[in-house]
């Protein structure tokens, strides 16, 4: 198949299983047309099965926001039409399915082109869920040709909100072999100079991944008498109220903020517990790239994560904003190495068993060629 993947380029999950899941499709032999407005961030390497189109947009002083949903039509049915796609799938439903519904209408009748629609948590969840977008959302994604969504959870949510609940549940996955645990000694040496025990907390510091819990809960863990370090991957709007609030709680020489990483792989293989403390949680991408690296996450019971982490069997899970038992399951669980380390081999193998490559890309294969026959038996 000849594919068009559209994702936000720079930033968030949804970049990055879009990106993922065209380098699989590649290496089964498809060709992947990534159409955006600069090259993904996990999109390292192009090739003549992975390419790149980038979204040109003219600027004019009129404009005071530039049009990138007419210029990503645009392209999307420029693209179509010169490398005779047979689908554009989209991640992220703003604005990326208005822009493919109009490439899809601006070609019709000369060519078929479904557009497929991936839900990823805040499309639905926040913006969507928005009163200033919520009708063009609910236009999108009602006009896709197929939708799928990343957890029966965001499934429930768009079916409440936007009384629409034919979709497709594919989760997100992770590919074993890269995401598997490695000794990282050097790392872990300059993280933990005195041998201390390591959590860990990988985001992009929006509010809603409340990074400001992760310093309180070290501060706690280090009350209880484990004199554990924390480690914060990533960048965002929260990081320096994190910093603030580690210098109040005088904890700031046991935690490192490394800011964004390329290989996150490298600082899970060193991590004893992940921390994902998030207001909302559509599936958590980190948690099951940990879990692979058989790191137990203590996470929010909130959102797809209670379809991702065990409570119990591969972490634990809390209320949201409940930073007293969150300490309490972090405190014990460094201090009980045995205990930790047979989670983290359980977390492994569920992760493994339930979201590898090998199950998950074939399930949007599928999808693929159900949605692209039932779109020319529709048009005859
Ligand atoms: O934050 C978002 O909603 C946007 C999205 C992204 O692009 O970062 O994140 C969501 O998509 C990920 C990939 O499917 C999920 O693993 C995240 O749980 C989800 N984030 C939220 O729901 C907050």
């Amino acid at each position: 198949m000849n594919i068009g993947i559209t994702v936000y380029p720079t930033y968030g999950g949804s970049g990055i299983v879009g990106s993922e899941l065209g380098k699989e499709l590649a290496e089964r032999g498809h060709t992947v047309h990534f159409i955006s407005s600069a090259l993904p961030t996990r999109l390292t390497q192009l090739s003549e099965r992975v390419r790149f189109h980038e979204v040109e947009m003219m600027s004019y002083p009129l404009f005071e926001h530039q049009p990138y949903t007419l210029a990503l039509a645009t392209k999307m049915a420029d693209v179509a039409e010169t490398e005779n796609l047979d689908l554009l799938h989209v991640h992220y439903a703003i604005p990326h399915s208005i822009s493919a519904i109009l490439a899809r209408e601006s070609l019709k009748p000369h060519r078929i082109l479904p557009v497929i629609t991936t839900l990823h948590g805040t499309d639905i969840t926040l913006v969507g869920a928005d009163r200033s977008y919520l009708p063009i959302t609910r236009y999108g994604i009602a006009q896709s040709d197929g939708v799928t969504a990343v957890s029966n959870h965001l499934k429930q949510a768009t079916a409440d909100t936007f009384q629409f609940d034919n979709i497709a549940v594919i989760p997100n996955f992770i590919c074993a072999s890269d995401y598997s645990r490695r000794p990282r000694a050097e790392l872990r040496e300059e993280l933990a100079p005195d041998g201390e025990p390591l959590l860990v907390h990988v985001s992009n510091f929006r509010p809603v991944k409340r990074p400001v819990d992760c310093v309180e809960i070290l501060a706690r863990v280090r009350g209880r008498g484990v004199l554990a370090r924390l480690v914060m991957v990533g960048d965002g709007s929260e990081r320096s109220s994190a910093e603030h609030r580690a210098r109040c709680l005088g904890v700031d020489a046991y935690c490192t903020f490394v800011g964004k990483q390329p290989r996150i792989v490298d600082y899970l293989s060193v991590a004893d517990v992940l921390l994902l403390p998030s207001e909302q949680e559509s599936f958590g991408l980190a948690a099951l790239e940990a879990l692979a690296c058989e790191v137990p996450v203590i996470a929010s019971r909130v959102g797809g994560i209670p379809e991702v982490v065990d409570d119990g069997l591969t972490g634990c899970l809390s209320e949201v904003g409940d930073i007293e038992k969150m300490s309490a399951d972090a405190a014990h669980l460094l201090s009980h190495e045995d205990e930790r380390r047979e989670m983290g081999r359980r977390a492994r193998a569920s992760a493994v068993s339930r979201y590898s490559t090998d199950l998950v890309i074939p399930q949007y294969i599928e999808f693929y060629e159900r949605v692209i026959a039932a779109s020319k038996e529709q048009a005859g």
